[in-house]
């Protein structure tokens, strides 16, 4: 007869003595079939691994008393239970209470229906992945790993969240702050170095006059204290012979992807929309950017993104949409469309319509103006990444002035330091390395 067939779910990222365990727990009931988490299914409820599913895999089917892996493509272990049919689910008793008991009451549900049995052996205390995981953070990355997990994020998420970073500080918020939602944390998956956050903040107009040195430099106080990928705003990408050591650049540091835009001669923000002239290249001129900037990259990793300001000139969807499948055609690894309109339905339009034709380039979008529409439902339009272009920077910027007028109105700092300010402590306290043991 058979052996029994015991299924366990696992991400399986850092390997450790409390996953050895229950490995070795449930050898004692039949075969163990482990249920390796797929970033798909991790991204919905946390920060993707720091391995690839295959790199986790290939380490889980070697370990004792695993006798087969297969992909968990969901959250929820139902799916798999009722296509694999096993004869015990294995599982920590830590599900028993807090807000993964959802997980269990349908494990148990699931269970009955299929004739198995659920096995709960205590959690191993002292040691969990989440706690190692956060030590791990707390090591940083490496360029090419950093550079990577902005591919890895477009395959796994509906939706890819980036928020603005013009600072070390703004980098810090960006890589800590989480929401709980039920038993999942949402939290941004990276950064957007803007060429109008970087350039307001050093008080210049945001016209390509803040030149690469320097912007690079101020980048790399965000990417000391980060882990998370970066996209680069590229602004027209400058003249094509020196695009190419643009690309070589960003990709040595590990930025993940550039965004180039259409236009030449002097950039000024696309927010100004036709009041400013400004004007877009032609469709060849761009393609032989796009294509230089593809050959001088390195590795495959690197995202070169095109970016349309056919609705920013007063254009219409068709112009953008002969661009994007042109861009596409010379190589560009994703389309931005970008426009001041404040209904959002010239993108909806251009996404619905780009999609008929290409199901799988990444479109990214920067709701600046059309800021009502949720993530949920961009994705629904068929866009990838979301850009918060400029939020850290706006939102700091009034509280900033408030502060500085409270003190000109009272003569003193208190009332400012009440109203305005963090408390002393926390500043202290903020950075890490800086906290008293
Ligand atoms: C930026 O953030 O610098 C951008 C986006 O390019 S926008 O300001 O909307 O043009
Ligand atoms: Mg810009």
């Amino acid at each position: 007869m058979a052996n029994k067939k015991v299924y366990l779910g696992m991400i399986a990222d850092i390997m450790h003595p409390g996953l050895i365990n229950i490995i070795t727990e449930g050898a004692k009931y039949g075969d163990v079939m482990i249920g390796l988490f797929t970033d798909k299914a991790i991204a919905t409820h946390k920060r993707l691994p720091y391995l690839s599913y295959e790199q986790r895999k290939n380490v889980v089917e070697h370990i004792n008393g695993v006798a087969e892996v297969v992909p968990q493509d969901e959250w929820s272990y139902v799916p798999n239970l009722m296509k694999y049919k096993p004869d015990y689910i294995i599982h920590g008793d830590d599900w028993c209470e807090g807000p993964e008991k959802y997980l269990r009451d349908e494990v148990f549900k699931a269970m009955e229906q299929i004739g198995g049995k659920v096995i709960e052996i205590p959690y191993t205390k002292g040691i969990t992945s989440s706690g190692l995981a956060s030590e791990l953070e707390s090591l940083g990355t490496t360029p090419q790993a950093r550079m990577k997990s902005l591919r890895r994020l477009i395959s796994a998420k509906p939706i890819v969240r980036i928020m603005e970073s013009h600072c070390g500080l703004t980098g810090l918020i960006i890589e800590h702050t989480k929401m709980q939602e039920g038993d999942a944390t949402r939290e941004f998956d990276g950064m957007w170095a803007s060429s109008l956050t970087d350039s307001t903040s050093k008080g210049k107009p945001d016209i390509e006059a803040v030149d690469l040195t320097t912007r690079l430099h101020d980048l790399n106080d965000s990417l000391e204290v980060t882990t998370k990928p970066v996209i680069y705003d590229g602004d027209t990408g400058g003249k094509v012979e020196h695009f190419v050591f643009t690309v070589r650049t960003l990709e040595r540091l590990g930025v993940s992807a550039v965004i180039i835009e259409d236009k030449v001669g002097l950039k000024q923000n696309s927010l100004f929309g036709t009041d400013a002239v400004q004007t877009q290249d032609t469709i060849e001129g761009f393609c032989h950017k796009i294509r230089s900037g593809k050959e001088a990259q390195v590795t495959n990793d690197f995202m070169i993104i095109a970016r349309i300001e056919s609705l920013i000139a007063g254009k219409p969807v068709e112009d953008a949409l002969e661009r994007a499948f042109a861009y596409v055609e010379a190589g560009a690894d994703g389309i931005m469309i970008h426009s001041k309109n404040k209904d959002g339905m010239d993108i909806k339009e251009f996404c619905t319509r780009f999609r008929e034709r290409d199901s799988h380039t990444p479109i990214v979008a920067v709701p600046t103006t059309y800021a009502q529409f949720t993530e949920e439902e961009l994705a629904e339009w068929g866009i990838n990444i979301v850009i918060y272009a400029n939020h850290m920077l706006r939102s700091a910027y009034p509280a900033m002035v408030k502060c500085a007028e409270s003190i000109l109105e009272h003569h003193r700092c208190q009332e400012a330091s009440a109203d305005y300010c963090m408390p002393i402590k926390e500043i202290l306290n903020l950075i890490p390395g800086t906290k008293k043991k």
